[in-house]
């Protein structure tokens, strides 16, 4: 008997799992805390491990029940695809002091620079986007396919890009430009039905003497932080929820220890505006309306919550001259299809320069989506995760359609032979068509699942998709890996499930000579796992490809409740790969199995896991 795919998995939304999602939110925030920074440097764990944890309460939008959380976020899920926008001071050098290139992301510039804040102030005084045209602006995120803009209404630096009442250090009372640059994009939003959103970092603020952060401006008279988000924080976020039409979504950004009242009182705001969304970086254990991802696509969705991932268009976020680092438009493209079909949102940012312009490379990646989309964007909008997991030639979203299910197919590798197979589907086909051109295409039942006859040639070369409608909810044979007819299983590291607190840096899918492995597993308490079906009990035979620098390492291997110790010592250096026998186990029932590779604390040392392979040795009898 085939196993079935539990159907509930399908349908997120039903009551009774988001009534246990509510009463999960608390044991989850705990495991939230690492995912705040961004992961792509040492320093970013580094800064985040040494954050002192306040206890705060998990503090939702209490009041709300599991239902009527569904519907204020429901916009959201439908939207997919957003606009970030990272815009201020900065902006105005591109991230160059005194015409010196500083390292990382230029919204960073004055603590990388160590800038003192009266001399930081004279960029502000340079603030002058005399070419920014909010409805033109506001027309490329539409264009894009975007359904949601959210901007810097203040960053680390502590520059207001609106009229702050609390502070003069503002744009329109402090540089030349004297326009509410919020104000105009909220009215321009609000015009061409873009959602609008703020991102306002609450903890840091490098102007303020009682923001967290400034620790090279030796002028500074500190104060408190509660004084800080009393005098600032409170009033800033309170006018932006206040003065600016709806606001869809407000997001903090780098939660810092900070007293219970001073949280309380801003988390208290968001009530002024109910239907308001946020994410989760206000407080360290603060879950919000959706889990934050920075830079990174997960591999794994996160089960049971609504996520986003938001990422630069290049390499920085905040405009800097000499980041040519764009993203290929077919990258942009199969990210969005990527995390569409995991289940999350994707907030592409983008970086106007101090003239208030986007450079033509990012005005041409935006419209080239937007052709895209204008083809192919119901197969993003309002779509659920893949119910068939990860095709090997690309992605799929789905959509509940009456008594039927339309799978879209994004397919990254186009089939040479032109047969491509949905492995595992067992509906019945209603019908299959190209979304570019709308070709129908035939379709047959096959061994492996369903066999979609397709052209020779793509119709698009980044991500052509194909609509296959099916009758009822999808019904997916496990497909899970099984040793073949030599009782030879060979578990790669691209197919494993890292078990590694939900995105932290320790233990993750790198590359050596490209070729995949589970790296830099630092973390003892970091394990990987790859779900089998065993046909044939026996004794297996487990060997590993794998390299070790240190001189050995402890580990153990387990399928279900067997396991066996492995003790391997060093291959001489992480680049050096070698097959290592680590010995049997006896598994002496079929069926499904989770196998486990687990460090052994204390005689564990880091080690390159490429491959496990299981081998069928002998047979057991069995009852
Ligand atoms: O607004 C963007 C970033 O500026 C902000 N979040 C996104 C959305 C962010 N602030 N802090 N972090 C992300 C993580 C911390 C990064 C750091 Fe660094 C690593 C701080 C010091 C080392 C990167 C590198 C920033 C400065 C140098």
């Amino acid at each position: 008997m085939p196993d079935r795919i539990n159907q509930s998995r399908f349908h997120p939304s039903s009551r009774l799992l988001r009534s246990a999602r509510q009463g999960l939110l608390a044991a989850f925030a705990v495991v939230l805390v690492n995912c705040h920074t961004a992961q792509n440097d040492v320093n970013a764990q580094q800064a985040n491990a040494q954050q002192t944890t306040a206890q705060q309460p998990p503090a939702q939008h209490t009041e709300v029940t599991p239902d009527a959380n569904d519907s204020r976020i429901a916009w959201w899920r439908e939207a997919k695809f957003g606009m970030f926008v990272h815009w201020g001071v900065y902006s105005v050098v591109g991230g160059q002091y005194k015409g010196q290139e500083l390292p990382n992301s230029a919204e960073w510039m004055m603590a990388r620079g160590k800038i003192p804040i009266a001399e930081y102030e004279q960029y502000a005084k340079q603030f002058n986007p005399v070419d920014f045209d909010a409805d033109k602006f506001v027309g490329l995120a539409k264009q894009a396919g975007m359904k949601y803009l959210v901007i810097t209404a203040k960053h680390h630096d502590g520059f207001a890009m609106f009229d702050s009442k609390a502070t003069d250090y503002n744009v329109v009372d402090f540089s030349p430009f004297g326009r509410d640059i919020m104000k105009e994009l909220a009215e321009a939003c609000q015009k061409q039905d873009i959602k609008f959103g703020f991102y306002y970092s609450q903890a840091q603020d490098w102007h303020h003497p009682g923001g967290f952060g400034n620790s090279w401006d030796k002028s500074i008279k500190r104060v408190s932080s509660d004084q800080y988000v009393r005098e600032k924080a409170v009033p800033e976020v309170r006018q932006l929820l206040t003065e600016y039409g709806p606001i869809g979504i407000f997001w903090w950004d780098t939660p810092r220890a900070m007293s219970e009242e001073a949280f309380n009182s801003l988390h208290s705001l968001t009530k002024l505006q109910p239907d308001v969304l946020t994410n989760d970086r206000l407080g360290e254990d603060f879950p919000g309306d959706y889990k934050t991802f920075e830079r990174n696509i997960p591999r794994q969705a996160p089960q049971g919550k609504d996520w986003e991932v938001c990422m630069p268009i290049s390499g920085s976020w905040g405009y800097k001259k000499s980041d040519t680092n764009f993203k290929s438009t077919r990258t942009l493209i199969r990210n969005l299809a990527d995390i569409a079909s995991k289940g999350g949102n994707y907030l592409l940012n983008v970086s106007p320069t101090g003239k208030g312009t986007l450079l033509p490379q990012a005005v041409e990646r935006l419209e080239q989506i937007g052709q895209w989309m204008q083809t192919n964007g119901e197969s993003i909008y309002g779509t659920t995760a893949s119910p068939i997991g990860e095709p090997d030639w690309g992605r799929c979203t789905a959509k509940a359609t009456g008594d039927g299910t339309v799978l879209y197919l994004h397919v990254f590798d186009w089939p040479q032979d032109g047969k491509l197979v949905v492995r595992g589907l067992e509906n019945d086909v209603r019908s299959a068509s190209l979304l570019d051109g709308g070709q129908n295409l035939s379709t047959q039942t096959v061994d492996d699942g369903i066999l979609v006859s397709v052209p020779a040639d793509p119709p698009d070369d980044n991500n052509s998709v194909i609509k296959l409608i099916v009758s009822g909810t999808p019904e997916v044979r496990s497909l899970l890996p099984t040793p073949g007819k030599d009782g030879v299983l060979e578990l790669f590291a691209d197919k494993a499930f890292i078990h590694n607190n939900e995105g932290s840096r320790d233990a993750g899918l790198r590359e050596h000579d490209g070729i995949p492995h589970v790296g830099y597993w630092l973390d003892d308490q970091a394990w990987v796992e790859w779900e089998i079906e065993i046909r044939d009990p026996g004794v297996y035979q487990v060997s590993a490809v794998m390299s070790v620098q240190e001189a050995q390492t402890e580990f153990r291997v387990s399928v279900n409740d067997s396991q066996l110790s492995a003790s391997v010592p060093s291959t001489g250096s992480y680049g050096r790969y070698a097959q290592r026998d680590l010995g049997t186990i006896q598994i002496s029932k079929a069926g499904r199995k989770s196998v486990r590779v687990i460090p052994t604390p204390g005689s564990w040392q880091p080690m390159n896991l490429r491959q496990l392979t299981l081998k069928r040795v002998s047979k057991t009898d069995v009852d």
